[in-house]
């Protein structure tokens, strides 16, 4: 199966619109700038469906996209962002975690995006336990690979898999398209 259709549906900004009407809910969350918005227009093969910025901390809503007319991928706004004002980040969180925590959705899978460069981060980590608690199903990507030698990338991986046992774990490049087939199936699955 394919990702075939895409479309934007709309943006939540406060904590209370709830989007239930039973379409399985994948959510995709990371730090601002690990290449959220454009793994979704990767994977969608839609260059400009989300809104992609090399300054961090642009998206300050939940931006849902209908997929095969079937399911939705929700684009969370980036966590950790150092920059952002005070009243911003806690506004930000606040929608996080309602989401994610306290809405009552089930989400079929949440993604949690990283930047292998970078790797596993404090906040990433901390996020991390918090989904374990709850019992969600967690994909990590790895994203940005083609910025590494494939010689770094083996053992960044591992490093990541040693980290986080059981939830598997993709390299991806939004870029060159590395793993964008074996994500979408874990999607569409
Ligand atoms: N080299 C490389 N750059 C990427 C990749 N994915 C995203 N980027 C860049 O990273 C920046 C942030 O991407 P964006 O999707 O807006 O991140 P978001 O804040 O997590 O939604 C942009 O400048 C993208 O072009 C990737 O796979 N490889
Ligand atoms: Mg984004």
């Amino acid at each position: 199966m394919n990702i075939s259709t895409a479309k934007f549906v709309k943006g939540i900004v406060k904590a209370d619109e709830l989007l239930e009407d039973g379409k399985p809910q994948i959510a995709i969350i990371g730090r601002s700038n690990v290449g959220k918005s454009s793994m979704i227009n990767s994977l969608t093969k839609q260059k400009g469906l989300a809104i992609t910025s090399s300054s961090p901390g642009r998206t300050q809503q939940i931006n849902v996209f209908l997929i095969n007319k079937s399911l939705y991928f929700l684009d969370l706004p980036g966590y950790g962002f150092a920059k952002a004002s005070k009243q911003d980040r806690e506004t930000i969180q606040k929608l996080i975690g309602w989401y994610l925590f306290e809405s009552g959705v089930i989400q079929k899978m949440v993604i949690l995006i990283i930047d292998a460069n970078v790797g596993l981060t404090a906040n990433d980590l901390e996020m991390i336990d918090m989904l374990e608690e709850e019992g969600k199903k967690i994909v990590i990507i790895a994203n940005k690979v083609d910025r590494m030698k494939s010689s770094q990338l083996a053992s960044v991986l591992k490093k990541i898999r040693d980290t986080v046992e059981v939830h598997p774990v993709i390299a991806y490049s939004s870029k060159d398209k590395t793993g964008v087939r074996e994500l979408e199936k874990l999607v569409l699955g």
